[in-house]
């Protein structure tokens, strides 16, 4: 039950919608370096981190360097690459000296933005398995792409797996992801309901393999986590997304008033793509956990068309 300022309760119940499927959720403990690089091998395929970059110098060399010095080694990771976009930092220079591999993002008619550096990143990397992570995270470890890694190896069925993690806002435990609870959590909830269940459904780092990334297209800007999530589904089935808990993950927090364009560009990637709308599940705000937040719906009618209304003059 939740209780809002003026008493009122809501209550959440437990939602059985046919349409909800399950994203499979794992926990990066479940995976160890010598165990996924046994299976790597194993399996033949060859993995490439890729870090989309715009002026992240300040944090992008300590991630290159955790990955050059701890996941390469065990012969896991075979590429870093980085694909910088005209930053106006040292983000190049101090990613090279790191060791990691970096293009441009390049100035194609498809403009600049982090859905196009992704897709440089797939064009560019080697790998058949693309790890992408974001590079202004000051937490990062080697777990992020332990945990990305594991499911995919375990489950060929698997095309791509998402990060989930706790997000801090400026240090307070919850408060991240205000772009998540306020746009694309409903969005999917009355659009897309059979990806209720994705905790971070905007989150920069996954996992995918080549061979599904490069059927999809990649959404100019901030559009692009959520479309090729839906995109992703709905070519391979819910099925082929699992999800995997890194625990907690900090990252530059923007001021709020420069994330009313990234909502916009993740609002136009779901309306792009919703089609005909089913609305019989529009009464209830589908939660990650199954759980269901009821929603207002429906209007009172017009006042002037009240039988019997009397308007009074003013
Ligand atoms: N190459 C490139 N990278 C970008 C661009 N926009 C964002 N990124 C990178 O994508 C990652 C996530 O971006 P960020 O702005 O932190 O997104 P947020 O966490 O959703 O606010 C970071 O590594 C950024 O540097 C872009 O236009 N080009
Ligand atoms: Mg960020």
């Amino acid at each position: 039950m939740v209780t809002d300022g003026g008493g009122a309760v809501k209550a959440l119940f437990q939602v059985r919608l046919a349409v909800v499927q399950s994203v499979r959720r794992f926990h990066h403990g479940q995976f160890s370096p010598p165990e996924l690089a046994a299976a790597k091998a194993a399996s033949g395929a060859s993995v490439t981190v890729c870090l989309p970059c715009r002026d992240e110098a300040a944090t992008v060399a300590p991630i290159v360097a955790c990955l050059r010095s701890v996941l390469v080694p065990t012969g896991l990771v075979d590429e870093v690459l980085v694909v910088d976009d005209a930053s106006s930092d040292e983000t190049a220079a101090v990613a090279a000296r790191a060791g990691a591999r970096v293009v441009a993002a390049g100035a194609g008619p498809w403009g600049p933005g982090k859905g196009g550096a992704m897709w440089e990143g797939l064009r560019a990397a080697e790998g058949d398995i693309v790890v992408f992570c974001d590079a202004d995270v000051v937490n990062f470890g080697p777990h992020f792409v332990t945990g990305l890694l594991g499911p995919l190896l375990a489950d060929p069925a698997l095309a791509l797996v998402k990060a989930f993690y706790d997000r801090p806002l400026d240090g307070v435990p919850g408060g991240g992801g205000r772009v998540t609870e306020l746009v694309a959590r409903p969005v999917i909830s009355l659009l897309f309901p059979h990806l209720s269940t994705v905790v971070q459904p905007l989150a920069g780092e996954c996992a995918g393999r080549r061979s599904a990334l490069e059927q999809l297209p990649f959404t100019h800007g901030y559009g692009v986590e959520l479309g090729l999530l839906i995109d992703l589904a709905s070519r391979f089935g819910v099925g082929a997304l699992a999800q995997v808990d890194l625990g907690e993950r900090i990252h530059r927090n923007r001021p709020l008033s420069e994330l009313s364009g990234q909502a916009t560009a993740v609002l136009r990637a779901a309306l792009d793509r919703a089609g005909t709308t089913d609305r019989s599940n529009w009464s209830a705000l589908l939660l990650p956990g199954g759980e269901a937040l009821p929603v207002a719906a429906g209007a009172h009618p017009p006042v002037a068309s009240l039988e019997g209304y009397d308007r009074r003059s003013a």
